[in-house]
């Protein structure tokens, strides 16, 4: 069994009556929407294995990560820090694998740790964060859909297959064959999709393609009030190769080098059936692109461009996330085969939300709800009430201290997040926070500038330092975020609330000065 609280300050009471030593199944995603999951309530999809993780647990509809995009959100997942403090402010900051993380404060008092799927960070978790580990390779460590490549322990390998049920595959294998079952377990699974490209499974491809997705309501955005929002570069289906659009008569040969990659994983029969399923939907494209009627790569932006690419980016996704949810049946189906249902906590979480069309964009960074917001859903039986809707504030720092504290640890003082065990049990603590701090520091990546701000229940207020430009919204009144309200004077009393709460946020914090100044962190 596992020794737990060996050192003193360690030892935590566990503050309500729990099972003990609860395995944690970590399931986790790359750029997930939650309005495409079912349990979110858009009325978009349904998703019934995750679904069922909220029917029998908890949905946070006020998830928030710190900074959206997807090498810091999981440096700040692991180490419960935001990211000035845990060193990873973008993409390609070198991952620091010494410093206070969970999976290895759960190793040290007892826990089996394991990973499989998609790490992203560099480098490899080599500094003894796992027990055991398998992580996506090439690609720029995003990995690949069809036969991914992982990098182990004992190096590169691959499978052939789709790498979401791969994934799967190999985290049931560990959890069957290599776990001691006298011990609780970490396991997390963690794919890559849907983010791009966006190569759904070759068994979904008829899915829904006669169906017409409702648009967002930001679909057809002006941006007016919000100029850096107008000029960013990640619209619906920037890329063609992101729309599965191609030359029917060609289609291998239409792909530039990097597309060709991808594709090239697959086997000729999977290329073959996937190229086919496209076929009739890119003919009626050309067509209508030498009747004038779309512009062959969107870049017109007219209003019949950002409706058609709305509707074949949906399709595309939808497809993809339906991959992700069999996926996670089979994870819970599992767990029902073995016994493990009642004493495994299941999250359900992505590193961030993402634009699925809003503002027409298919995105992340931004500090509007759909990059600042991330999918959390859990179940913990004999916890959490089947259900259970909490309305805290929650964010992506709290989850170290919170699976910490699950296993009865005290979580490190370093950690800046807080444990969310009181609020899984529905006794949220009276002085839970009630705003967010959120900082984006990647400059210019695809013209985001950066930006630091404060969300609280009703109000947000983003900080645009590089122009010393500001943007408010009135979530209640707005909740697309279109009014930009900063120089509102009807708000001029909210206004300073909002900029006293992100001086105070950004000192509790600790966000150096230098943060704001540095190219890059
Ligand atoms: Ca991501």
């Amino acid at each position: 069994m596992a020794v737990l609280g060996t050192a003193a300050n360690t030892q935590a009471q566990p503050l309500v009556a729990r099972p003990s030593e609860p395995n944690i199944l970590f399931i986790f995603s790359d750029d997930h929407a939650s309005r495409t999951i079912g349990a979110y309530g858009s009325g978009l999809h349904k998703t019934p294995n995750i679904d069922r993780i909220a029917s029998e647990g908890a949905v946070f509809h006020n998830s928030f990560c710190c900074n959206s995009i997807c090498q810091p959100s999981r440096a700040a997942i692991l180490t419960g820090k935001h990211s000035h403090l845990n060193g990873v402010t973008d993409n390609g900051k070198p991952w620091d694998g010494t410093q206070k993380i969970f999976p290895r404060e759960l190793k040290k008092a007892g826990y089996q740790t394991a990973l499989r799927g998609k790490w992203h960070m560099v480098p490899e978790p080599s500094n003894g964060e796992f027990d055991s580990w398998e992580i996506l390779d090439g690609f720029g460590h995003q990995g690949c859909y069809y036969k991914p490549v992982f990098l182990g322990e004992d190096g590169e390998f691959e499978k052939e297959g789709y790498s979401t049920d791969v994934i799967t595959d190999r985290a049931i294998e560990w959890m069957e064959k290599d776990r001691d079952p006298n011990r609780p377990f970490l396991m997390m699974c963690q794919y890559k999709a849907p983010h791009v490209p966006r190569m759904p499974h070759v068994r979904y491809l008829d899915r829904y393609k006669d169906v017409e997705f409702p648009e967002p309501e930001t679909l057809l955005d002006d941006y007016e009030g919000r100029p850096h929002l107008a000029k960013h570069w990640m619209p619906v289906g920037g890329m063609d190769a992101a729309l599965n659009i191609f030359d029917p008569d060609d289609p291998m040969g239409s792909l530039n080098k990097a597309q060709k990659k991808y594709f090239q994983r697959m086997t000729k029969q999977e290329r073959e059936a996937y190229f086919a399923a496209y076929e009739e939907e890119n003919r009626d494209f050309y067509e209508r692109v030498k009747k004038g009627e779309l512009s062959k790569n969107g870049r017109k932006k007219t209003v019949a461009d950002k409706k058609y690419r709305y509707q074949r980016f949906i399709r595309d996704y939808l497809r993809i996330v339906d991959g992700i949810d069999d996926n996670v049946g089979r994870l819970l189906q599992w767990l029902d085969d073995n016994n493990l249902a009642e004493n495994t906590i299941v999250i359900y979480s992505s590193d961030q939300d993402y634009f699925t069309g809003e503002h027409y964009m298919a995105e992340k960074r931004w500090m509007y709800e759909q990059g600042l917001k991330m999918p959390f859903i859990i179940r913990w039986p004999g916890v959490i009430k089947p259900g259970s809707k909490p309305e805290a504030m929650i964010q992506n720092i709290d989850y170290a201290p919170t699976f910490l504290q699950a296993a009865g640890l005290m979580p490190p003082r370093e950690m800046q997040g807080r444990s969310m065990v009181p609020v899984l049990a529905g006794k949220t603590p009276k002085d839970w926070r009630k705003s967010i701090y959120y900082h984006y520091y990647a400059h210019g990546k695809h013209n985001v500038p950066r930006h630091d701000g404060v969300r609280t229940g009703r109000y947000k207020l983003i900080h645009f330092y590089t122009d010393d430009s500001f943007e408010m919204f009135d979530l209640q009144t707005d909740p697309n975020e279109v009014k930009n309200i900063y120089n509102d004077p009807e708000y001029k009393a909210v206004r300073q609330k909002l900029e006293q709460e992100l001086k105070r946020l950004r000192k509790e914090y600790k966000v150096p000065d230098k943060a704001f100044k540095e190219p890059y962190l």
